[in-house]
């Protein structure tokens, strides 16, 4: 059994207590991760604030020459590090080696070479001129979740230390393994001592304790609303700059005149990619009803094609899914769902693996329709392979469905007449909308949300002003 450790000050670290981390396409356990306490953080924080002052001096060449070397062994053991993301979370191993582990290679590569081209503002008037540092801040907590293990602990860890800071970094205890790892190639590259630390442990124990640490100013964090309500509870009094990333409740607005093959295609992605555990997935689908039927016929269709099971298969579509926990709290939704008077006209159950999947947890795909917007299957964020189905007539009443929820993440809309695709864009309350396509990534470009979808942006340049201190310096030339 693989025996987790802490990477504090440069070291891997035991620590007594261990949380059972478990397959979840086989539903057992299969390796063990520190619960580590108080104790291990605040070791954590002296080594990175011991670290931050030479880290900090470094040119953003030479920092940047230690993220290329992790980026490089990424790559390396990209096969190594997609199957044990794949054993970690359920997720197909494809998409673990086509998404998951490049990503993670791309993060530290994008941020290496990003902060080199990173500059301040000056603003000068005929007696004065202005100009802006941007420093880094000290020591930065980095705290992420189960659904996109490395690809979202790197996306926070790379702009913290390319900016100069020092960090201290928690993964999901329920995926810690492709964490610890990083740790592994961190040591190999010879990222200097204290620059990362690596702390595993659970969120209520060292999350908190990493929220609430007097020394650690700066906190990144993604993961659910509640979470992200609780560490802005307790980092506003100690004035802590935060960036949360939370829940999402997406819609995807298909109009009668969008290319229906593309959509369709695109829409089982949005609805069912990664188990419908990403925050970003398109949960909510309003149809223009000239379309419906025909939508909904070539969706349910499309649908139970998609091959659910044993994760390690090259043609599974649908892998298990990170957590009984989990999986019970996304099946409870189907009894509230046919409660509120839904129909499941597609899954609507457990999938049964073979083999050694037997005991994993798998759901079906499953689609929802005849559902009011505002019941708690459209209001709540589900976060499994579960989507609904609601028809609309006008314009109007599609847009204000798309925004009668609590969340505001993303938002997809189909459609080929361009002129309402930009009225749309500008009036739905998202961060990101997505027009024809989903998931188009570009690393330069802002991420975040609105309302209960979080605060703050990671992205580009926003991730590393984030990361830094501005401070104004004036100074008077002459008449
Ligand atoms: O997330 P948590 P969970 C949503 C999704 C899911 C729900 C709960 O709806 O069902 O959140 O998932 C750490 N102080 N998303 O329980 O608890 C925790 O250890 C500091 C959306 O996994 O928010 C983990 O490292 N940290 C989402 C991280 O926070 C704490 C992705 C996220 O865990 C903490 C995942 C505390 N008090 C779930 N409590 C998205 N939007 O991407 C927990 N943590």
């Amino acid at each position: 059994m693989k025996i987790l450790k802490n990477y504090i000050d440069g070291e891997l670290v035991s620590v007594d207590s261990h949380i059972d981390i478990f397959n979840p396409a086989e539903g057992t356990v299969y390796a063990k991760a520190p619960r580590s306490q108080e104790r291990e953080v605040n070791c954590a924080v002296e080594a990175a604030t011991r670290a931050f002052g030479k880290w900090s001096r470094l040119s953003a060449h030479e920092r940047g020459a230690y993220l290329l070397r992790i980026a490089q062994k990424i790559e390396k053991y990209q096969e190594d590090l997609a199957m044990a993301e794949t054993n970690d979370n359920g997720k197909p191993l494809w998409l673990s080696n086509a998404v998951d582990i490049p990503r993670a290679a791309t993060n530290f590569r994008f941020f290496a070479t990003a902060i080199q081209h990173f500059a301040s503002e000056s603003h000068s008037t005929e007696t004065v001129t202005n100009y802006t540092l941007r420093r880094p801040i000290g020591v930065v907590g980095c705290i992420s979740p189960w659904n996109l293990p490395l690809y979202l602990f790197t996306w926070k860890i790379a702009p913290a230390l390319a900016a100069g800071n020092c960090v201290i970094a928690k993964p999901s205890e329920i995926t810690p393994v492709t964490a610890y790892m990083l740790s592994e190639i961190c040591q190999e590259v010879g990222l200097p001592k204290g620059v990362l630390n690596i702390v595993h442990g659970y969120g209520n124990e060292v999350g908190a304790c990493i929220t609430a640490h007097p020394q650690i100013p700066v906190i990144s964090f993604t993961g659910g609303t509640k979470t992200g309500a609780q560490i802005a509870q307790t980092a506003a009094p100690l004035f802590k700059k935060i960036s949360l990333e939370l829940g999402g409740k997406n819609p995807n607005i298909i109009f009668g005149d969008c290319n229906f093959e593309r959509m369709i295609n695109e829409t089982v992605r949005s609805s069912f990619a990664n188990q419908g555990q990403i925050c970003l997935c398109g949960s909510r689908i309003f149809v223009e009803e000239s379309i419906y039927d025909k939508f909904l016929e070539r969706f349910i269709a499309k649908t139970k094609q998609l091959k659910i099971g044993d994760p390690l298969e090259p043609d599974t579509k649908q892998g298990a899914i990170v957590s009984r926990e989990h999986m019970q709290k996304v099946l409870s939704y189907f009894d509230i769902a046919k409660q509120e008077g839904g129909n499941i006209v597609c899954g609507g159950k457990a999938f049964r693996g073979e083999g050694r999947c037997e005991k994993g947890w798998f759901i079906e795909p499953t689609i929802i329709t005849g559902l009011d917007v505002n019941c708690r299957t459209n209001q709540q964020e589900i976060f499994g392979p579960v989507v609904t189905v609601t028809p609309f007539t006008k314009e109007k009443e599609a847009l204000e469905w798309a925004n009668c929820t609590p969340y505001g993440l993303s938002a997809t809309i189909w459609t080929e007449n361009l002129t309402r695709a930009h009225r749309f864009s500008r009036d739905l309350q998202s961060g990101i909308v997505w027009v024809n396509c989903w998931l188009v990534r570009d690393l330069r470009t802002p991420f975040g949300g609105v309302k209960q979808s979080g605060v703050g942006r990671e992205g580009g340049w926003e991730a590393l002003r984030f990361f830094t201190q501005t401070k104004n310096i004036s100074i008077y030339q002459g008449e």
